[in-house]
């Protein structure tokens, strides 16, 4: 039955759990449709906690029995759980469920996925395997025996003992239910080893299915980079016996942290150079750094609660950040940062899901693993250690690894720790986590004698649930350049803590040009009067990249609003200044890969709703195709050099070396395609020997409209690999014309190899649509109509997936009337199904708001 209005939970009802738990022992007897999972469990009653009946979070289960110190009892069973009269002292709880993995479609709990059990519990998946206080404060020590016919039977911790048809596995460290796994199938492993700073002997795998044990190489050698940085820059080791890494093909999510048991996405793990590109290279290797940094920031220290998730993701997102940076170019990582997040997160603030970092309540918590939690929340560390310097911010991470490890931690805590170490007053630091929004920051400058002053307003425009917005502490990088381009002062924090404040500069010479947000130290939207020519100038002169790229962007930008809103031709400055750029060989290839590609359609939206325009998105996909057109004339001569001068000789490796050559290259044959209709797109695609060479060709092919052939061969070649029939997929819907993309998209999900049960599979075909913003906002409307519908057919099997993708729908009122009227339409279609799902009906009321 649908729940018209689910209740919410808030953060400031927070009471700790009645009981604390000891131990808990797990039997699993595994059947596809019919298994049984039997607990005992230790409780004793929390001597912080107000007395209480006992409560047992569960969903879906079939209790066959339960006892207590040994003797039958008959709890109280309704649709969440159950409830329980126990003693006013330690006891055992002991119950058998029966439970059904084949059947759960939702993969969250305990389901099958190709032929393998595997498990999903955060956020709240466990309470579908036992009854269980399914709370991350609630931390215990887990023995666990599997029994079933599997060839590998896995769980947290070290293994045991093993036998025929079955194994047991302990972990030592205390962990909340949400980092259990369990992992049963005939797979195969990639081994390896890693001994840590103190001499432990690791035993590391990479599990996959027969046939995936060649694309496991890239993965573990990403593991062990990440286990050795971990110990070189924050001082943590890995504290089991064995690490263990599961791929499974139908995930929700990227990968999971469990405990000594990371299961992941196959298409997060498993790489090799034919089907993966250097992207999916360079994000395997994040996502391995992330789920295994989440081995102290998450499971040692974990949230005390859900509404303290960004206390986890921020941070580890943060260190992975990090490591890629370390790994590779630091610049470039920074970048495609700041691309992504105005990408998803500004996209979020600014519309009806915005946010605080920290929520104060929410419905449904899968809906909150947001870019708002996790990379605004990175931002925030970013900034802490902006504004406290380097030394103090990793004195305070020593200080909250000893002070906090083993417990289930909060935001507060997590302040406190910078606050002991600096004397600091962090509590309007704090606002960044409670208020949801993109601050705008103005900027006005002056200048007289030597005088130089800056004047910085700041404001943010109210969120849902959040009229007023306080000024928040903004650590302000900044740099200014004289007139010949010669840095006059070098990079130096300046702390905005006022609504408007106002910074002087003594002994300048001559009027400079300001570098502000350097590095993007804060996650703002700048906006200051700049003409083209001061752009062309920072893009040629800023020693600081990140500006340096901004400028060229901010360009390319402003060039596009005016041929979108005043019909102008493109900008003759932008030219110049991107082939001036584009030749500098001094430049980072991939730096001037990345300064090459254009804003997204989505972007240009947002700044045209921004400055008060309604976007025609066709208008936006015409002024893009407009200005490729003729950068394409700008750089003819250019393009076929670069494409000649980066080709990449050696033996494919995914490094930054050679992925950023390529990027170029390919960037080149971007070019190159729109001048000889494709002819050289087929050349190298005829002779590609790696995934990322295909599929640029395959792109440009495409593009230039005589990819049919191509695409056939693509099919032939790659049908038995799932990964990469998913960017098959995909790209058809990417590239399809904005008046073409709802069929194609439709004809794709009537393909043999479309299914809705495999996340992956759909995201790569619904997905792809709601990226393709020209078609997916087609004024016919049929883009929306097609996602909705498939939307209604996906919630029945996959609610958290379902629920996610209603965010393509969050700008809908940026748009006109008539599109406005038809996205409103399909939103409440979808919120009319009978028996939607929470997390669905969740989204879309707050879409609908
Ligand atoms: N904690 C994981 C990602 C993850 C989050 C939620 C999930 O289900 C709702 C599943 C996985 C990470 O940050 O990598
Ligand atoms: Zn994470």
């Amino acid at each position: 039955m649908k729940d018209a209005s689910p209740a919410p939970v808030y953060l400031k009802d927070y009471t700790p759990f009645s009981h604390l738990v000891d131990e808990v022992h797990l039997t699993f007897q595994l059947e596809p449709a019919k298994t049984r999972v039997i607990s005992r469990i230790r409780f004793r009653p929390n001597p912080d906690a107000t007395a209480a009946p006992l409560r047992l979070d569960g969903e879906g289960l079939v209790l066959l029995w339960a006892k207590i110190d040994g003797n039958p009892v008959t709890p109280e069973v309704d649709e969440a759980g159950l409830t329980c009269t126990v003693p006013d002292a330690p006891f055992t709880w002991e119950a058998e469920v029966e439970i059904n993995p084949e059947a759960n479609t939702a993969l969250e709990g305990l389901y099958r996925s190709s032929g393998m059990y595997c498990t999903q519990c955060e956020a709240q998946g466990f309470r579908k395997i036992t009854y269980y206080p399914d709370r991350p404060d609630v931390m215990s020590i887990f023995t666990v025996r599997i029994e079933g016919e599997e060839s590998v039977l896995l769980s947290n911790g070290n293994p045991v003992a093993s036998g025929d048809g079955w194994a047991e596995w302990h972990d030592p460290w205390p962990k909340p239910a949400y980092l259990f796994a369990l992992v049963a199938g005939n797979l195969v492993n990639h081994p390896d080893r890693f001994t840590t700073a103190s001499g432990r002997e690791v035993e590391l795998n990479i599990w996959v299915r027969p046939g995936d044990e060649g694309k496991c190489a890239f993965g573990m050698e990403a593991l062990k980079r990440s286990m050795a940085w971990d110990e070189e820059v924050y001082g943590r080791e890995y504290d089991l016996d064995i690490f263990n890494i599961v791929a499974v093909d139908d995930f929700n999510m990227g990968a999971m942290e469990n405990k000594g048991l990371n299961i992941f996405n196959s298409s997060c793990v498993l790489a090799s150079p034919e089907t993966s590109t250097d992207a999916n290279f360079e994000r395997i290797e994040a996502i391995i750094a992330h789920e295994y940094f989440h081995n102290w920031t998450g499971n040692r220290i974990t949230c005390r609660d859900w509404f303290q998730l960004c206390l986890k993701e921020g941070l580890t997102v943060y260190r992975d950040a990090q490591f890629t940076s370390d790994m590779r170019s630091a610049p470039v990582k920074r970048i495609e940062d700041v691309i992504a997040l105005r990408a998803r997160q500004f996209r979020e603030d600014n519309g009806p899901l915005a946010h605080p970092v920290r929520p104060a309540s929410f419905v449904e918590i899968n809906n909150f693993y947001t870019a708002t939690v996790y990379e605004k929340g990175a931002e925030l560390i970013g900034m802490l250690k902006t504004l406290v310097g380097d030394e103090a911010y990793a004195r305070a991470l020593d200080l909250y690894f000893s002070r906090h490890d083993g417990d289930a931690a909060t935001i507060e805590d997590w302040l406190k720790v910078f606050e002991d170490v600096t004397g600091r007053d962090l509590s309007q630091f704090k606002r960044w986590y409670e208020h949801a929004g993109t601050p705008r920051l103005h900027v006005t400058e002056d200048y007289e004698g030597d005088r130089y002053t800056l004047t910085f307003r700041q404001e943010t425009p109210p969120t849902p649930g959040q009229p007023e917005k306080p000024p928040r502490v903004i650590p302000i990088a900044l740099g200014l350049l004289g007139p010949n381009g010669d840095e006059i002062l070098p990079t130096q924090v300046l702390e905005m803590t006022e609504a408007e404040q106002s910074f002087t500069f003594d002994g300048i010479p001559s009027r400079p040009t300001p570098s502000i947000l350097r590095g993007f130290s804060a996650p703002v939207i700048l906006t200051r009067p700049s003409s083209n020519s001061e752009r062309a100038f920072l893009l040629a002169h800023d020693t600081d990249p990140f500006n340096k790229w901004e400028a060229g962007r901010a360009l390319a930008r402003d060039g596009l609003l005016s041929m979108i809103t005043k019909g102008a031709a493109p900008d003759d400055l932008y030219l110049d200044a991107v082939l001036t750029m584009a030749r500098d060989d001094s430049l980072d290839p991939a730096f001037r890969a990345l300064a090459l590609a254009l804003p997204s359609q989505d972007d240009l939206a947002q700044s045209l709703h921004e400055a008060g325009h309604s976007p025609d998105p066709q208008a936006i996909w015409d002024a893009l195709e407009t200005l490729r057109q003729a950068r394409a004339h700008k750089l003819q001569d250019l393009a076929p050099r670069l494409y000649a001068q980066y080709q990449v000789e050696a033996p494919y490796a995914p490094d930054a070396e050679q992925s950023g050559a390529r990027a170029l290259a390919n960037a080149a044959l971007g070019l190159i395609t729109r001048l000889d209709g494709g002819a050289q797109a087929q050349a190298q695609f005829d002779r590609a020997d790696n995934m990322t060479q295909q599929l640029a060709a395959l792109a440009n092919l495409l593009q230039a409209g005589r990819g049919e052939t191509a695409l056939a061969a693509f099919y032939d070649q790659w049908k038995d690999d799932r990964l990469v029939i998913d960017k098959w997929f995909s790209l058809q819907v990417l590239h399809a014309a904005p008046d073409r993309a709802a069929d194609i998209t439709r004809a794709l999900t009537e393909h043999p190899d479309f299914t809705p049960r495999n996340p992956n599979r759909f995201r790569a075909t619904l997905g792809a649509l709601a990226q393709n913003h020209a078609g997916f906002h087609h004024a016919s409307g049929a883009g929306y109509a097609l996602l909705a519908q498939w939307l209604k057919t996906l919630d029945p099997i996959n609610p958290q997936t379902t629920a996610r993708m209603c965010t393509a729908f969050e700008t809908w009122t940026r748009y006109d009337a008539a599109r406005q009227d038809k996205a409103r339409d399909a939103l409440e279609d979808l919120l009319d199904l009978d028996g939607l799902s929470r997390d669905t009906t969740e989204m879309v009321t707050r879409i609908l708001e």
